[in-house]
């Protein structure tokens, strides 16, 4: 690489001291730089259960990619082609979508999947053909332990569900718990254990153990048996479709104490869903909008104006994604892939909407998580 760097910087002294070997230096260039644009491949889940979540990632990424290319942030004639594709809500159909980004469209780098239940069938395959990858919005255990060429942005649920049990506990003396959760998905699942963890840590009393599969809608039979033990909170895992739901019919049946959610609960769907039911709603969060860092204020009125609404959390990954693979590949000077995860790799405190960005040795984000409220309709950071 460091060999590679000085070759370059040689053939750019000599094109400026010798305006006559430019034409040489150019087509030097160009055939070690074979792959412009580079192209990356966006995989979200814009239908289905995932669509609360892939919507708002879209939008991230594509004004990322705008950003990058107007600033010619690549340099050169180089710049990033994205190419979309809907990987669904299921592991199957995101396996077949990666498969067509990667033999199709041969993309250099891909973003995504939405769920880590796809993850867990889509990345294998990136692997396999050495395509890095970035999750932007997995959160389960052991998603960057399917290889060395898959990274991910988005902080894991026990580091997020561990902050907000533990706020929880001490801010609010919550003792009694009842947990509510999603039984046959990857994140649900994961979640609940995070719930675990942190209760067992917290020392907290566990008095109900209920659960739910993806598509259900009525949640009351669970949780009438959950409101009868009277916890001081009920810790749900479960994605916003269900949540949403759950909050209500919650409220419904007259609980009034606190609802606790994960990674899942950040959609800004299930607000508008749950309406005033979702008031006074804890969760865990990677990101919230009044954080004031110059960038994720950028980050915001950029968003503002190119979609005429407010960014999500989702929306701040995605696009913290995308550019961390854009300085992936102005640092690495390549768009070829290799290269491209090889400098990911290196990344260290990075500017983002996120706050200062880190990859640690195994590819797992490093910056702040937040413990947020809903207050009036809005995700605000809990400050009792
Ligand atoms: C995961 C999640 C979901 C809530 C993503 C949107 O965290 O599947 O890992």
């Amino acid at each position: 690489m460091l060999i590679k760097r000085h070759l370059l910087l040689i053939v750019l002294l000599s094109a400026t001291v010798a305006p006559s070997c430019n034409y040489v230096a150019q087509e030097t260039a160009a055939k070690t730089d074979i792959r412009t644009p580079v192209v990356i491949g966006a995989l979200l889940g814009l239908s289905g259960d995932a669509a609360a979540y892939g919507v708002s990632q879209k939008k991230g990424i594509e004004l990322a990619v705008r950003e990058v290319n107007d600033s010619n942030y690549l340099r050169g004639n180089r710049e990033l082609r994205l190419v979309v594709v809907d990987g669904g809500s299921t592991g199957d159909s995101a396996a077949a979508a990666i498969s067509a980004l990667i033999n199709n469209n041969r993309v250099a780098a891909i973003i995504g999947p939405t769920l880590s239940s796809q993850a867990f069938k889509a990345d294998p395959l990136a692997q396999k053909n050495s395509i890095p990858v970035v999750a932007v919005s997995n959160t389960v255990p052991g998603i960057t332990a399917m290889g060395d060429y898959i990274f991910r942005c988005s902080l894991p649920e026990s580091t997020v569900i561990g902050g907000t049990i533990k706020a929880a506990a001490s801010q609010l003396r919550i003792v009694k718990v009842a947990y509510l959760w999603g039984n046959d998905d990857d994140y649900t699942r994961a979640g609940y254990q995070a719930f675990r963890d942190s209760v067992e840590k917290n020392g907290l009393q566990v008095l109900a153990d209920e659960t739910f599969t993806r598509g259900d809608k009525d949640f009351k039979p669970q949780l009438k048996r959950i409101i009868a033990c009277e916890p001081d909170a009920i810790l749900v895992s479960a994605l916003a479709r269900e949540a949403s739901p759950i909050i209500i019919q919650a409220r419904a049946l007259g609980y009034t104490g606190l609802i606790i959610g994960g990674n899942g609960f950040n959609s800004p769907d299930l607000i508008t869903q749950a309406g005033s039911a979702a008031e006074g709603v804890m969760a865990g969060t990677a990101w919230n909008i009044g954080n004031t860092n110059p960038r994720n204020l950028a980050f915001i009125s950029a968003f503002q104006k190119a979609y005429g609404v407010k960014p999500d959390q989702f929306a701040a990954q995605a696009y913290t994604g995308t550019w961390l693979i854009a300085y992936a590949v102005r640092t690495g000077g390549s768009g070829e892939p290799g290269a491209i995860r090889n400098a990911m790799a290196e990344i260290a405190n990075f500017t983002t909407p996120l706050g200062y960005f880190s990859f640690d040795g195994s590819r797992e984000p490093v910056h702040p998580s937040i413990v947020q409220v809903i207050r009036n309709g809005k995700f605000t950071v809990f400050n009792p």
